[in-house]
């Protein structure tokens, strides 16, 4: 109905005008977009391989054939930017081909009609001229095949052979053969492949929209991105690899350069076994923190996941973080504080402010004798730390620390066997383990026996606290803050400012005073 209605001359007018405008807008708009994202659409599917996408044995047959598509795709460099990335089957890293020694394969390469360039393979793993390149020369909607025999044992490189070669690699063509040797790998509970590459592109790293390949940079070696998988993100969020606590991890580990060394590394793991420059034959190197693994190379490593924690992968030349360098794997479990725990962590923070707290539980508390008293968990210390309680009277810890603790009878400097204690959060003495109250529970207990008794934090045993359990019910219940309770220090912005101004003031002061002597006896 609106759409029909009869507007006046000069309402047609105005409508005309708004028109042009709207026009106008909509193609500056459009030109602007064109111009930064040089004619592609922002969004383009993801072309990153999971790195748990990998074949879990090789093929039992004595010739298997492999199909590879060279697939010229757009797909997702990182959240909001695209590149066209040139792959084997459509991915980065392309699939690994898993293999036995002495297996022979029927390689075909399938370059689809819609490429725009010639594509090829060569690999480290097969002998013969080019590893495959020279035969494997594949322009767009043809195919090419070739066998070979898998005569070596070990991890090995595949990448695009066709020139310029270096700039196929750069745009995402490589992956990897696994040459399993007789009997195969020993059977680990979770593996990974994961490939570490350069990108060179038009924009700086994070800019937003299509990025096309910047040849000057790749002959400079000057990446924008150094990403695993093929993309910043690959194994962060909700893709960060998941084990669990006492798992053997293998990684397969590929660096396609094309130009840069990785120093692969785990931070808050260790490299149990490395299988150095991917050779599956040598003896392993044992506990190393750090390999370096050369463009065009690889390593296989192994671990055991023991602390419930989260491990970052990273190439230990650190900047690339800021290139896209970073993953992680997360280690479920429980946590074991006798393998790794917080004894104390003095970051300065909102929540170290008790005292609001401590206010509160002197209100509460001293107002009356009860059955049930509170002490909270403040800061690494009881808050109160000394209490009296009737016979009978159930007290009730709250952690409010955002670490774990425990509340455990006797003396920290000559502690009890488990089963020896008065009372104990940890449960020890029915687990061989100690759980903590964790960050915001509580735990409580119910004294029955009159008596003193002093308990400290398994985990922290500067934390102690005593409790004093009376005969008679109407006993006063007296209260006292540990000395360990107030020590916090909570500092704004401002503070801390004005602090180091103070602090600037007098160190160049103090500079003054004693610079001058020194000048008089030197002179
Ligand atoms: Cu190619």
């Amino acid at each position: 109905m609106r759409v029909r209605r009869v507007v006046g001359k000069q309402g047609a007018m105005t409508a005309f005008i708004i028109l042009l405008l709207a026009i106008s807008v909509l193609s500056l708009t459009l030109s602007q977009s064109v111009s930064a994202d040089q004619g592609q659409p922002a969004y383009a599917p993801n072309r990153s391989l999971s790195p748990t996408d990998l074949p879990s044995a090789p093929s039992p047959a004595d010739r298997v054939v492999v199909r590879l598509f060279t697939e010229e795709e757009l797909g997702q460099l990182a959240d909001g930017v695209t590149y066209d990335f040139w792959t084997f089957n459509g991915t980065v890293p392309g699939p690994m081909i898993r293999l036995r020694l002495n297996q022979t394969v029927e390689m075909h390469i399938i370059n689809p009609p819609n490429s725009t360039m010639t594509h090829s393979i060569d690999s480290h793993a097969i002998l013969g001229t080019g590893g495959g390149g020279a035969v494997s020369q594949t322009p767009p909607g043809q195919e090419s095949i070739f066998q070979f025999k898998a005569l070596r044992v070990g991890l090995f490189m595949y990448h695009c052979a066709t020139p310029d070669i270096p700039s196929h690699i750069a745009n995402g063509m490589y992956g990897m053969i696994l040459v399993e040797p007789p009997g195969g790998l020993p059977k680990v509970d979770k593996e990974f492949y994961i490939a570490q590459g350069e990108f060179y592109t038009t924009g700086p790293f994070g800019q937003k929209g299509f990025q096309g390949f910047d040849f000057q940079k790749a002959d400079a070696e000057t990446p924008d991105y150094v990403v695993f998988n093929g993309r910043v993100g690959s194994m962060t969020g909700n893709r960060t690899l998941q084990v669990n606590v006492g798992d053997t991890v293998r990684i397969f580990f590929l660096n396609a350069g094309p130009n840069l060394d990785s120093s692969l590394h785990i931070i808050g793991g260790m490299l149990d076994r490395v299988y150095l420059e991917g050779s599956l034959l040598s003896p392993p190197l044992l506990n190393v923190q750090t390999t370096l693994v050369p463009a065009g190379g690889s390593v296989m490593v192994e671990f055991t996941a023991e602390v419930a924690s989260t491990l970052t992968i990273v190439d230990h030349s650190l900047f690339r973080i800021h290139h896209g360098a970073l993953g992680y794997i997360k280690v479920n479990g429980p946590a074991n504080p006798a393998l790794f725990s917080s004894i104390k962590n003095a970051t300065i923070t909102q929540s170290l402010n008790t005292s609001t707290t401590a206010t509160e539980v002197t209100t509460n508390s001293s107002s009356s004798v009860s059955n049930a008293t509170t002490v909270y968990i403040v800061n690494f210390a009881y808050s109160p730390a000394d209490i009296t309680v009737p016979v009978g009277a159930t007290v009730t810890w709250v952690n409010q620390d955002s670490v774990g603790h425990t509340v455990t009878e006797g003396d920290p400097n000559s502690p009890k066997a488990a089963n020896a204690r008065a009372f104990d959060s940890s449960g020890e003495a029915l687990t061989g383990k100690v759980a903590l109250i964790g960050a915001g529970q509580s735990w409580s207990y119910t004294f029955n026996a009159p008596g003193t008794y002093e308990y400290y934090c398994i985990v922290h045993p500067y934390m102690i606290g005593h409790i004093t359990v009376g005969s008679a019910s109407g006993s006063n219940t007296t209260q006292g803050n540990g000395g360990l309770t107030n020590f916090s220090i909570t500092l704004g912005g401002n503070e801390i400012v004005g602090l180091s101004a103070v602090g600037i003031v007098i160190l160049v002061g103090l500079m003054l005073v004693f610079a001058r002597p020194r000048r008089n006896q030197s002179s």
